[in-house]
């Protein structure tokens, strides 16, 4: 009896603090929508919570962000929003006449890299990195086409901070638009064959909205 009661003691905090870790961690979770015919899948708490945080913060802080300039029907405008392309040296990418050089991985990013290429089933050799500051930040209707990702590229695109709505829409149909609400720490995969179908946007909204990254993954085929 005596022995026990120390074997308690000793145990029921251990047990305890066993059960209340596992209540604080968000248990992860796989979900697929139907975009016309493809299939997109959401992960849900893809990192575990503190990493996700702590990975938040050292985007925000350690990221070289820059508020780019394009061109959009002939007229050039500053971006809604501050970027970064990190890639392999060579691996520049141009897009709406603007063409970004490339940032080195920095080696904290690379295991996180490896986590979202399996979760993807490709091999990402790059990362547009957005940040968007508030609610006024957005990204226009476009599709990731460019020629340096190949045909039908996978885009696997890593969402933390301040949920956001992002919108598609077919590009020979405006009108057929779908809609998802992409929340703090979820990856998005958008598979082969989306990008020549469908454009994507992330709006503006009026609704008070902290700050929020987005790591979109993709794998440039030659430089
Ligand atoms: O921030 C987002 O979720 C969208 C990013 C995006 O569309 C892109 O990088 O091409």
């Amino acid at each position: 009896m005596k022995g026990s009661g120390v074997a308690g003691t000793i145990l029921c905090p251990l047990l305890l603090s066993i059960l209340t870790e596992g209540c604080n961690q968000n248990a992860s979770t796989r979900m697929n929508y139907n975009i016309g015919d493809h299939q997109l899948i959401l992960h849900q708490n893809f990192l575990p919570d503190d990493e996700a945080s702590a990975l938040l913060l050292r985007l925000q802080k350690e990221i070289p962000w820059h508020q780019g300039r394009i061109r959009l029907f002939g007229r050039e405008r500053t971006i809604p929003r501050k970027q970064c392309w990190v890639a392999e040296a060579g691996l520049s990418y141009r897009y709406s006449g603007s063409t970004l050089e490339p940032t080195p991985w920095p080696e904290w990013l690379r295991p996180l890299a490896a986590k979202v290429s399996r979760a993807a089933g490709c091999n990402f050799n790059s990362v547009l990195c957005n940040l968007y500051r508030d609610g006024q930040d957005s990204m226009g209707w476009h599709s990731d086409d460019e020629p340096e990702l190949g045909t039908d590229p996978i885009i696997a695109s890593l969402s933390l901070g301040a949920e956001r709505r992002f919108r598609f829409r077919h590009r020979q149909d405006h009108k057929h638009t779908r809609c998802l609400l992409l929340p703090n720490n979820s990856l998005l995969i958008m598979p082969a064959g989306l990008q020549a179908q469908w454009q994507h946007e992330l709006p503006k909204t009026r609704q008070l909205t902290g700050p929020r990254v987005n790591l979109t993954f993709r794998h440039v085929v030659h430089g």
